[in-house]
């Protein structure tokens, strides 16, 4: 079928609004007529080549729509759901028969080789096609995060698609399946605070706001946010941050230890900068834990005090926050039914023709949440 789609072409270049073909869906696939796609940081950073995912390539990953056709042998959705995206997983490995699919083994292939998942392999080519002046086809690279929604069609799969209520408002959740369900997740799911421990959040964009949510719901005291942009940094406050830092200002980790003498008992790097996740690891308390949640470019080194470590501290990569998705969104959905858990504060939508000014808004700190609508 004919499709549009954002088009990334070179590393670090424009998304272009390109006309595509999109292949019917095959045995386990679901076509879903995207409503709206969030940007997440992760779509920059394939865009910048940190991974090497193949160019030229159709990105997003925060994709929620209706469904249009499934292939053979889905059993759990059908033509008419509704449905948020997240992200893929094997089902099979050690990681998730753990019950832990974030971390599938082959999480690197399945989200970011630009392929298609068969079930067998990953090694498919993308349903996605352009025809060329000349009538030949071009294959354009896709299946990201088994989606590449920010298109207005897409071929995802049961396995990572969560169907949800006709009644909720499909462009404020999409960005549920990826940057909320990291930030919530990561403090919901892996680190459990007790009621009123400390924790620092280190950078404050969808995923550190998203954390920073859930944070209140677990009654975490104090919950200090860091960034840069004031504008972000008031938002922290309305959102319940009981204390903010401009780190533009002031020394950040001399800020905590004034506030948290002896450390805070978490802390949440959301940036993917070596520095600040240093920074974040020496402001632990003994037995204290770091969490890692910002990609960086692969190669990336950042270095420890091994003796404060040894005292009992903890850095922890947090992929996805730890979320089942089909268990965990709709956790997530309940909290924002009953007000607890307001995204609707952090989005701002565009047309899918603006995602560059989407981009540069999300860069600014303008926005904390692009949000791209497939129609006006
Ligand atoms: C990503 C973050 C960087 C590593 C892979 C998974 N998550 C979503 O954007
Ligand atoms: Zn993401």
């Amino acid at each position: 079928m004919h499709i549009k789609a954002a088009v990334v072409r070179e590393s670090g270049g424009p998304f272009l609004i390109e006309d595509l073909e999109l292949e019917a869906p095959q045995a386990g696939e679901v076509l879903v007529r995207i409503v709206a796609c969030g940007i997440c940081h992760t779509d920059l950073i394939i865009r910048d080549q940190y991974y090497p995912t193949p160019l030229p390539i159709v990105l997003g990953h925060e994709g929620a729509g209706v469904v249009e056709a499934v292939g053979p042998g889905v059993k759990s959705v059908r033509p008419g759901d509704h449905v948020l995206m997240s992200f893929a997983y094997c089902g099979n490995c050690p990681s998730c028969l753990d019950g832990a699919p974030s971390y599938c083994w082959h999480h690197m292939e399945m989200n970011f080789s630009g392929m298609r998942y068969s079930g067998k392999a990953w090694d498919v080519p993308a349903p996605l096609l352009r025809r060329l002046p000349s009538g030949k086809p071009e294959r354009i690279n896709g299946a990201f995060f088994n989606q590449s929604a920010l298109a207005t069609h897409a071929i995802a799969t049961e396995q990572n698609v969560v169907v949800v209520a006709p009644d909720l408002d499909l462009k404020t959740l999409a960005p549920l399946g990826c940057g909320f369900q990291t930030g919530a997740g990561a403090i919901l799911n892996t680190l459990r605070p007790e009621v009123g421990s400390s924790l620092v959040i280190l950078g404050a964009g969808n995923v550190g706001l998203a954390a920073l949510m859930a944070a209140v719901v677990a009654r975490c005291s104090p919950i200090i946010v860091i960034d840069q942009v004031p504008a972000r940094l008031e938002l922290a406050t309305s959102l319940g941050a009981t204390h903010v830092i401009d780190a533009s200002r002031v020394d950040a980790l001399d800020a905590v230890m004034k506030l948290c003498p002896g450390g805070v008992r978490y802390a949440l790097e959301t940036t993917g900068n070596p520095g600040v996740l240093q920074g974040a690891f020496e402001m632990l308390q003994t037995r204290g834990v770091c969490g890692l949640i910002g990609g960086s470019r692969i190669g990336t080194k950042a270095s420890f005090d091994m003796t404060h470590l040894l005292f009992g501290r903890t850095v922890r990569g947090i992929l996805q926050g730890d979320s089942k998705p089909k268990k965990f969104l709709p956790q997530l959905i309940e909290l924002f039914r009953q007000g607890l858990f307001p995204v609707d504060r952090l989005v701002r939508f565009y047309p899918l023709e603006d995602i560059e000014h989407a981009i540069a808004d999300m860069k600014s700190g303008q926005v904390i949440k692009p949000v791209l609508l497939m129609e006006r």
